[in-house]
Order: structure tokens, then sequence, then C-alpha cells
């Protein structure tokens, strides 16, 4: 592979020294971070103890950035393909050949024909990509996490009380119930694990609601061993205990909230018989754990992505709200707040973004929480690329995401991006995806780029990341589309550079970039209680227990259950997809020497009792099997599990496999689908809950050594291949 440079194509562009920046290791990054730099060279990456959320914390992820500036697999160049091969090319032909091809599709087929998609909370590109480029552009075919990561909870919390509820740490809760997170691994959003830490040092109770006894469940003093997908079941059943013992809080049920007559009689016509059945959790310990959350004061609910990945996602957050609500802990101290913005051109801002003509075109309205926002489910994308309905898409800009490993369905994703017109790819490495672009882009890493970092967040605050080295001719994402926008003369696109951008969305601070950076950090005001002046935004103007926004829409007013869970004689297990590794973010790390070394391998958790029912054993490679597709990852027994859940890593490929279909081996995402159960107000696919099944594999099946390194150059692959 060309493109690919050596790895003494990097330097710094700071004079030796210390230099105070926010960490991006993984996409939900900032980590406050002191990097220094010796001989031009990156020397070392340090925790800042001064930081007010990572507090000196730093993971291997960020330890290992030095590799990503000196990784030889890095691209270097943009790259153009021909056939078969690859050929480096200047930024001026790259950019010049896709602006062209760009304008040709949107003259030839409309502006929607042409799709933008990036990964995980970037919330920097986000700005840039969908409400920038695509906004400029027309074009509503923006693929998104956002139907199944994230913002199934904000887009609720926005139409019920107005912003996404924040954990207010610095306030001292008494009690934090984690929900479907696993902060000790994956410090995601708003958070980072020593908030929590410091908070149970403090003697705050711990309650988690998590299917696997993570180290943070071990470490808990209750924990709800939750059904996959059941929990709805388990927060309307503790809702229902706060109501019927007379927990809840009488000022904000009479004063701020509306609907509750009817909220209780909802609840009383919910039996504990059914909560256990469904969540499979015993009555005494949920109520338990009510009765301490109601009572404890204040108390939090730190939730995760745990419960978006379901068929049930925004009904969860809805439920959740409600015990938040109930209990008063609403934008109170110490509870879930919603915090001001710093004082920035809020993310999204520096844009017109999608006129209202084109918003109208959005493909999916009956998903109607993710119409609003303008996020397609993905299935939609993916059919209009093969089906040419409701309008084709001929063309796709990735920047920053792993489509073919990350997003339900890889298979069918594998075909719909063969056959476009024109795909470009920005990333730093040649992963499966951008190896089926036509162009690959090179980007730059957090360590090369200028940013106002966490702008898009909701803790209230915002960081300097700082431009420190130049790796090869990447350029950051931002970089990238102002360039091509300018090309194709899109509206909006105006700053002659990043900086000025940057310079501009600083203004209501008073500060420049460099006088921000040099600052290191901006918060805005921290004030509660806000509904007391100024309501919600809710058709009642208080908070909802039946939502009358949701009712004018067509949708129950009232959390309603759907179980996703559908297993059979076949596929008898329960599969939950993708729990976090510390080492890898998504499917990003495996290249890098010192990540690969701490998890060489894909690992599916089992139940002794079902491995010893299957005849497998610790450390055998298993095959897991779902209507969808077959994969391959190595058997870890754990007791703690329910017997019949198993629970598989997700974004696995192989980068040293020279192989194009690597990918297929053990990505979990060729077993999930994009298709229904979907979640119904986000479109979200059902990513934990599936049917599956579990078998060792057959002797020579897997060309894997028990490293993981490849056997054979050329992996037999399992699923049937698509059609081209
Ligand atoms: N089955 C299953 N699937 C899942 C999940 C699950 O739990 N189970 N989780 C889902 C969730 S929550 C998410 S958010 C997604 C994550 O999905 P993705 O965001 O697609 O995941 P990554 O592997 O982080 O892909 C990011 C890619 O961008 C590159 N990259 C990193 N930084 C930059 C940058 O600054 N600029 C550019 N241009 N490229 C960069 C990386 O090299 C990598 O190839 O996966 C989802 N998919
Ligand atoms: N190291 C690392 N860090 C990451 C990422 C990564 O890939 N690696 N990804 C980033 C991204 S994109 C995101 S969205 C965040 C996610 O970060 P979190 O929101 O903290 O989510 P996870 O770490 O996946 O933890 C989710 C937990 O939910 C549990 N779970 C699974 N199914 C269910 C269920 O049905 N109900 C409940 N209650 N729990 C369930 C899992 O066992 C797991 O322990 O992490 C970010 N940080
Ligand atoms: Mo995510």
């Amino acid at each position: 592979m060309s493109g690919a440079g050596t790895s003494e194509d990097y330097e710094a562009l700071v004079p030796d020294g210390s230099y105070r920046t926010a960490c991006r290791a993984c996409a939900n990054g900032s980590c406050g971070v002191t990097v220094e730099v010796r001989g031009g060279r990156l020397a070392s990456i340090r925790g800042d103890p001064s930081d007010p959320v990572s507090r000196g914390y730093v993971c291997a992820k960020a330890l290992a950035s030095r590799e990503l500036l000196e990784s030889p697999l890095r691209i270097r160049s943009p790259m153009i393909r021909d056939g078969d091969r690859w050929r480096e090319a200047s930024w001026d032909e790259a950019l010049g050949l896709i602006a062209r091809r760009l304008s040709e599709i949107r003259d030839e087929y409309g502006p929607e024909a042409i799709a933008v998609a990036t990964g995980s909370p970037r919330y920097d590109i986000y700005e840039w990509l969908y409400v920038g480029f695509a906004g400029a552009l027309g074009t509503p075919s923006i693929l998104a996490v956002s139907n199944f990561c994230f913002v199934p909870r904000a887009a609720m919390g926005e139409l019920l009380v107005g912003g996404h509820v924040v954990v207010d740490y610095d306030g001292d809760p008494r009690l934090v119930m984690v929900w479907g997170a696993n902060p000790m691994e994956s410090n995601p959003d708003e958070y980072k694990y020593p908030q929590l830490d410091a908070a149970l040092r403090r003697g705050a109770e711990l309650v988690v609601v998590d299917p696997r006894r993570t180290a943070l469940a071990a470490r808990a003093d209750i924990w709800l061993r939750v059904r996959p997908a059941a929990d709805l079941p388990l927060a309307l059943g503790m809702a229902k205990v706060i109501v019927e013992e007379g927990l809840y809080d009488r000022d904000f049920v009479g004063n701020y909230s509306c609907c509750f007559g009817e909220f209780r009689d909802r609840l009383s016509r919910i039996s504990h018989a059914w909560v256990e059945e469904a969540s499979r959790v015993g009555r005494r310990d949920y109520s338990r754990a009510a009765e301490e959350y109601a009572t404890a004061k204040p108390a939090a609910i730190h939730w995760g992505v745990g419960i978006d990945q379901g068929a049930n996602s925004a009904y969860t957050a809805y439920a959740l709200l409600d015990l938040m609500a109930l209990t008063g802990n609403l934008d109170a101290p110490g509870g879930n707040v919603i915090f001001d913005p710093p004082p920035v051109v809020p993310s999204g801002g520096m844009f017109p973004g999608l006129p209202e003509g084109a918003r109208a075109r959005t493909p999916g309205r009956e998903y109607r929480l993710a119409w609003e926002r303008v996020r397609p489910p993905h299935h939609l994308i993916w059919d209009a690329i093969l089906t040419g309905k409701p309008y084709p898409v001929r063309a796709m800009l990735v920047f920053a995401a792993n489509l073919l490993v990350t997003r339900p369905n890889s298979l069918k994703i594998w075909r719909a991006l063969r056959s476009l017109d024109l795909l470009v790819v920005a990333d730093m490495f040649m992963t499966p995806t951008a190896r089926l672009a036509h162009v690959v882009l090179p980007a730059a890493s957090w360590l090369e780029r200028d940013e106002i970092a966490d702008r898009g967040k909701f803790h209230g605050r915002a960081f300097a990341r700082r431009r420190l080295f130049r790796v090869g001719g990447a350029r950051s994402d931002a970089e990238i589309l102002l360039d091509l926008g300018r090309r194709m003369g899109l509206p909006g696109f105006r700053w002659g550079s990043v900086r000025e951008f940057l310079d501009e969305a600083l203004r209501p601070s008073g500060l420049t970039w460099d006088e921000f950076s040099s600052l290191g950090r901006l918060r805005g005001p921290v004030r509660y209680h806000k509904y007391r002046a100024s309501g919600f935004p809710t058709p009642s103007g208080k908070y909802e227990f039946v939502s009358g926004k949701l009712e004018e829409w067509g949708y129950p007013g009232f959390p309603e259950f759907r179980d996703p869970v559908a297993t059979d004689d076949r596929y008898p297990l329960i599969l939950i997809t993708g729990a976090r590794r510390l080492p890898y973010m998504a499917s990003e790390g495996r290249q890098l020497r010192s990540l690969r070394r701490l998890r060489p391998c894909p690992e599916v958790e089992i139940h002794p009792e079902t491995a010893a029912r299957l005849g497998i054993s610790d450390g055998d490679w298993v095959a897991i099997e779902t209507g969808n597709g077959r994969i391959y990852q190595r058997a870890r027994l754990n007791p703690w599990l329910d017997p019949q859940v198993v629970s598989a890593e997700y974004g696995w490929w192989y980068p040293e496999m020279e192989d194009d279909r690597s990918w297929t081996l053990s990505n979990v995402n060729v077993l999930t689908s994009d298709g229904p159960p979907l979640d119904p107000l986000m479109g979200g696919a059902l990513l934990r809950g599936l049917a599956c099944r579990v078998e060792r594999a057959g002797p020579g099946e897997v060309p894997l050594d028990d490293e993981c390194r490849p056997r054979r150059s050329r992996p037999r692959d399992p699923n049937p291949r698509p059609p081209g």
C-alpha cells in the first residue's frame, strides 16, 4: 500500500516544552493532558490534575497516541484509486476531483443524492459536515450514530425538560445510579470516571444496572442484573415503588408537573409480577434500589449507551427522566442538571444549516424524534443507495467513521458502499471502509489540530485542543471541509482559515483563539432549578408525566414497552454486542502495538454452565451466529452472567491482514440487522438483546492462531459472499 510514509515523517510545530491540551484518543475525549515535546518529538503525555473533569486521569489510548504520530500505517497523502491500484495525489488534485464529481452528482440527481457520515461524538466534525457542508448543499442524507448512541437520551431530554441532563458531580450526589454505562472502561460523553470515584470516596451510595457484573458493578451497594433490553419494565417498576410508597417529591409533583394522576393510574396497572418476569430482577432488589434512590438527597442517574441500543431506547430515557422528576432530582444540585453552555457560539451555530425545503425531504418521518433532528435511520440510507428509493443516493463523504465495522448489518453496508459512484473517506488509517473508497484523504489526529473541544457537550464546558505536530500531509477535518466547501462555492464557507473560524466562534467569550488556547478552558454559569422561573418547554409548561407532544405526534404519551428479544430453538441465547474495552475506541487501535498487546483477541463472555453444555472451554474459538451471519471470537467464561446471556466485543478487524475481507471474521455487526425491531421514535437498531447461538469452532475453521495472528493470508469467509 502506498501513501503510508515512514515513521520519520512527523515534526513538532511548537518549540520544545510542556503543552496543556485536551486529549481525544477516544472520540468522547477531552481529558486534560500535558504533552511534553522534546527534540521536536513527542516525549510524553501526562494527565493534568487541575482538569475539573478528568482530574489527572489518562488511559492507555492516550499514552499510545505517540504511535498515531509514528505509525508507518498512517496515511500521509491523499490517495486516488485507479481500478485495483492506489496512487498518491496532491490535495489540489484530490479535492478538485471530489468537488467536480460532487457537483456533477448534485446537478444530475439533486443534492440529497450526496450522503455524509461521521462517527461517535466528534462534535467538531458534526458542525462542519452536517450543519456546514450538508446544510449548504441542501442534503438531509445524514448517516449519524445518533439513532442508537446518546441522542435517544438527549432528544428525550430536550423534548421533556429542555436539555440533556448531566450528573452534577460537583454538587456532591449522595447516591449515583449508573444505568447502562461503564465509565471505568469508557469515560464517555460528559463524564470521566474520576468524578464518580471521588463521589464514592465521599461516601455516595452506588447502584449499578447492568446485565454484566462490571468492575463498577462489583463495587456497587446494589447491582441489578437486568435482562438485556428490558430496562424499561425495570424503570417503570421502580417508579411504581416510589409512587406507591409515597416517596416522591410533593413540591415538584404538585407545583411543576402535570398528569401525575394519569401516571399513577398507568403505574397501578403494571404488576410487579410483570416487572420481575420481563426484567428478571427480583421485586425486593429493585424496590430497595428505588427506595434508596428516592430517599438519598441528592441522587443522580448516570446513564449510558446501554439503554440507547434497543427498541425502547427513547421510552427508557423517558422513564428515567420520570424517576429524576419524581424524586425532585431534576436540575437540583447534586442531581441531574441542565447546564448552561460556555460563552462560545454553540456547536452548529457557525453555519446556517439545512434550509426548510431540504429538511422536509428528510426520509423516515415515522421515526419522529430522529426526523425532527434530520437523523434518518440507517436502513433508509442504505436502501436509498441500493434501490434508488425514496430518492437515489450516489455519493457519500465519510469523515471519521469505519462504517463497515461499526454500523449494523455490515454485509449490506458492504454492498451499498461498493455500488456508489463516489465514496470519499477521510481517516488516519486504511480501514476496511477506506479500502472501498474512490478517494481517501489523510486526516489529522487530535495532536495535529486546533479546536474548541466539547463545544457540543452538555456539561457547560469548553476546552482548548491544540495543534502541536504535523504528520505528512494530513489535514484536520475542518481544514479539509473548509477547502472543499470553498472550491464548491458553498454558502457559509467564508473563512480564510480555521483560525479565523475559531476566533469567530470564541467571540462571545471576548477571547481570541490564541488567548483561549493559553487559558485552556471556559465554563458557563451554573444555575439550578431553572424551571421554577421559566417552566418546561412542553405544551403545558410543566414536566409532563404523560407527554402531550408525543401524543400530538401520534405516539403513546406514556412509556410503552415492546419486548424485542425473540429467542427460539435455533437461536436460544441473548446476545449483547459492544461492551467496551479500555484499550480500544470502537474499531480503532488494533494497529497500534501497545494497545493490541493489551487485548490481542476479540472475546465473547459466556456463562460456564452454558459453555459446558456446548462443550466450550475458556479460550476456545467459538462461532457466534444470528439470522444475519456468523463470526468468531474467543470464549471467556463468566459465572456472573445470566446463563442465557452472552456478550461479544465490537469493532474487530485485523489491520495486519492484507485481505480486504478480514473485517467479516470477528466483526459483531455481521450479526446485527438494520431492520426491525427498530426504536419507534429514533429508528435505532437492536444491538443488545439479539437472538443467537454459539458453538465451538471446528478445527481449522478460524484462520487465526491463539494470539489472533493470521494463519493464512486469505481468511475463509463463513458468510455468503454478497452479490457485488
Ligand atoms: N454492534 C455494535 N455496534 C456499534 C456499537 C455497539 O455497541 N455495538 N456502538 C455504536 C456506537 S455507540 C458508536 S458511537 C459507533 C462508533 O462508530 P465509529 O465512530 O465509526 O467508530 P470508530 O471505530 O471510532 O471509527 C472512527 C474512524 O475514524 C478515524 N478517526 C479517528 N479520529 C479521526 C479524526 O479526527 N478525523 C478523521 N477523519 N478520522 C478519524 C479512526 O481511524 C476510525 O477509522 O459504533 C456503533 N456501533
Ligand atoms: N475504551 C472505550 N471507550 C469508549 C468507547 C470504546 O469503544 N472504547 N466508545 C465510546 C462511545 S462511542 C460510547 S457511546 C461510550 C459508551 O460508554 P457507556 O455509555 O459507559 O457504555 P459502555 O461502556 O458500552 O457500557 C454500557 C454497559 O451497558 C451494559 N449493557 C448492555 N446491554 C444492556 C442493557 O440492555 N441494559 C443495561 N442497563 N445495560 C446494558 C453493558 O454490559 C455495559 O457494561 O463509550 C465511549 N468510550
Ligand atoms: Mo457511541
